[in-house]
């Protein structure tokens, strides 16, 4: 799969891709990652890729022109009228604080695609015409307010590479983890895991884990991850019947 990130700092991605799994995923051809620095499809002579916002109001708009450029650029990403009839065009995102909220389902349908292109914005917020003419989705990342794109799509990144084929192993792939939903009457969220030492600062590992009863450490983990989640992500767990 490959990623195109279009954004006014193209070096902030150098460490989301330096590391764990994502790195591998690079290293094994599963991943290719290209950025592309916006002030590079500027046409004047000051690079401008921000301007003040029509109507009035606070701070500076990022402009249409530069981005429609960066994406004529990058190979079947240009604007949505255009490539109607390309074959398997690249998808277009825009990282915003108003998209549709990001979740495993959506990384799940995104890791479908042959090419992503991420387009990252600054300033108070990007031209309207993007979301409208340029882009296919707007992604927030959750309800809370970043600086900018940058720190979503790199979210975004990392999800979306970890499903892709041969990425993971399958040991872990798909099964067992947050989010996905497994089996049946299993809770949505993982279990506490502990490791050595047994006890520290007279903190202890609870018991059943250091025996070897298979069984039991399976219900104490199935009841666990229900205990835990209903604590902290009730919004998770579904609603008890009236008494
Ligand atoms: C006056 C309101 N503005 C800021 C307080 C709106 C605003 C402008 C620019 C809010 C956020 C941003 C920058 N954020 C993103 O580009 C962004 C984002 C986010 O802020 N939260 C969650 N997901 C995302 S994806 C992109």
């Amino acid at each position: 799969m490959q990623f195109d990130l279009i954004t006014l700092f193209p070096d902030f991605f150098e460490s989301p891709l330096r590391y764990g799994v994502v790195a591998r995923a690079i290293l094994r051809g599963a991943l290719t990652v290209r950025t592309h620095h916006l002030r590079g499809y500027t046409g004047d002579r000051h690079q401008t890729t921000d301007d003040r916002p029509y109507g009035g109001g606070e701070g500076m708009v990022m402009k249409i022109e530069p981005l429609y450029r960066a994406l004529a650029g990058i190979a079947g990403a240009a604007e949505r009228s255009v490539r109607a009839g390309a074959p398997d065009p690249a998808r277009v995102i825009l990282l915003s604080a108003q998209g549709r909220l990001f979740d495993q389902a959506m990384a799940r349908r995104l890791a479908g695609y042959r090419q992503l292109v991420l387009i990252c914005g600054r300033y108070e917020g990007v031209d309207e015409r993007v979301a409208e003419h340029l882009a296919d989705e707007e992604i927030s990342i959750g309800n809370f307010v970043l600086t900018g794109g940058e720190l979503a799509a790199a979210v975004l990144l990392d999800a979306v590479a970890r499903l892709l084929p041969g990425v993971l192993g399958d040991a872990q792939s798909a099964l067992n983890e947050s989010f996905s939903l497994p089996e049946p009457a299993a809770a949505p969220l993982d279990c506490p895991h502990y490791t050595r030492p047994p006890e520290f600062n007279g903190w202890p590992v609870p018991q059943i884990l250091l025996q070897g009863d298979h069984q039991a450490i399976r219900d104490w983990r199935a009841r666990a991850a229900w205990d835990k989640t209903r604590r902290l992500r009730p919004d998770l767990c579904p609603a008890k019947p009236d008494e």
